[in-house]
């Protein structure tokens, strides 16, 4: 059997001089494109135990880009969405530069007025609605059946919003607040297609092997009406579980950061600043598995 080794480039920063940061994620970074665009362009940074990593995971940011686009091609007649186009000869002029760096791990997107809500759904127990669960029977105001346990899946899909509060951690919000801050129009529109999009989105996933346990949605107003932004259904803002693996009764394996929490429950990191380094091995292998739940759940080989 012949073993090859591939090798990729792992983009940790991006490096536009001449493009104005418009915002910066953990592992994303927005980039103002003219008057109505912004360029959302996916790093190969990873988080874990709320730290950004010093490695990076080969071929993460284009997985999620690709996956992303996938969702949105899947959703378009539920939902309208913040995408442009991410075929970079479509790019305007001054992008053409950066080509090489942008190509797979970009989108050129609509400027959103951003609802500063995120929009949860939630089809099993797990997380903040677990801890939230076991403490008052209900998450986010909505009383569950008694008896669940850590994973069930829930009777229904249920909508628990969040916001960011001032510690930089989302915290879970009732409805009712969620309306008393949008109003009762929207957030009922926002609800109701949230629990829609993940429905469809679940549904289709789970026929591929794959369970997505929860996701988070946002979304955008746009002069062309109301627009699901960001990324959508991805490992990095949903949990996925590996269908074949799941049992219920306790917490579930990611199927994407399995091998980093393991490696760095392993060496005891504290979960404090300096975030630690990867062996390239667990890189490579965590690398393999965004791949490998792009291919999954698409039918199809990541696009070279
Ligand atoms: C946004 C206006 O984490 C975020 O960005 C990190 C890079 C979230 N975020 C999204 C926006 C979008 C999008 N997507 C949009 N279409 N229009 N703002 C800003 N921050």
């Amino acid at each position: 059997m012949t073993n090859t080794t591939q090798s990729y480039e792992v983009v940790l920063h991006t490096d536009f001089p001449d493009l104005d940061l418009y915002a910066s994620g953990k592992v994303r970074d927005l980039y103002r494109v003219g008057n109505d665009h912004l360029l959302l362009v996916a790093t190969d940074r990873i988080s874990a135990f709320d730290y950004v990593l010093a490695t990076g995971i080969p071929r993460k940011g284009r997985v999620l880009t690709q996956l992303s686009l996938f969702w949105f091609d899947f959703l378009k007649s539920i939902v309208p969405n913040h995408l442009t186009t991410a075929d970079v000869r479509q790019y305007p002029q001054e992008l053409q530069k950066h080509a090489a760096q942008l190509r797979g791990r970009s989108m050129l997107v609509v400027r959103a007025d951003m609802i500063a809500i995120e929009c949860v759904v939630r089809g099993y127990l797990s997380g903040s609605g677990w801890k939230e669960y076991k403490a008052s029977g209900s998450v986010c105001g909505i009383p569950l059946p008694a008896g669940l346990r850590e994973s069930d899946k829930l009777p229904g899909p249920i909508f628990t919003p969040a916001m960011k509060a001032s510690s930089g951690h989302d915290e879970n919000i009732s409805f009712d607040r969620m309306v008393t801050l949008a109003g009762r129009e929207l957030s009922e529109q926002l609800r109701d297609l949230s629990i829609k999009v993940y429905q469809s989105a679940a549904d289709y996933a789970e026929t591929r092997g794959i369970i997505i346990a929860d996701t988070k949605f946002e979304f955008g107003r746009t002069p062309g009406g109301l627009v699901i932004a960001d990324e959508v259904l991805t490992p990095d803002s949903s949990r996925f579980w590996p269908k074949d693996k799941y049992r219920p009764g306790g917490p579930q394996d990611s199927f994407d950061k399995q091998y980093v929490r393991d490696y760095l429950e392993a060496i005891k990191w504290n979960k404090q600043p300096p975030a630690p380094a990867l062996p390239p091995e667990v890189a490579a292998r965590t690398g393999e598995k965004y791949v490998e739940a792009y291919t999954q759940l698409t039918g199809h080989p990541l696009p070279a």
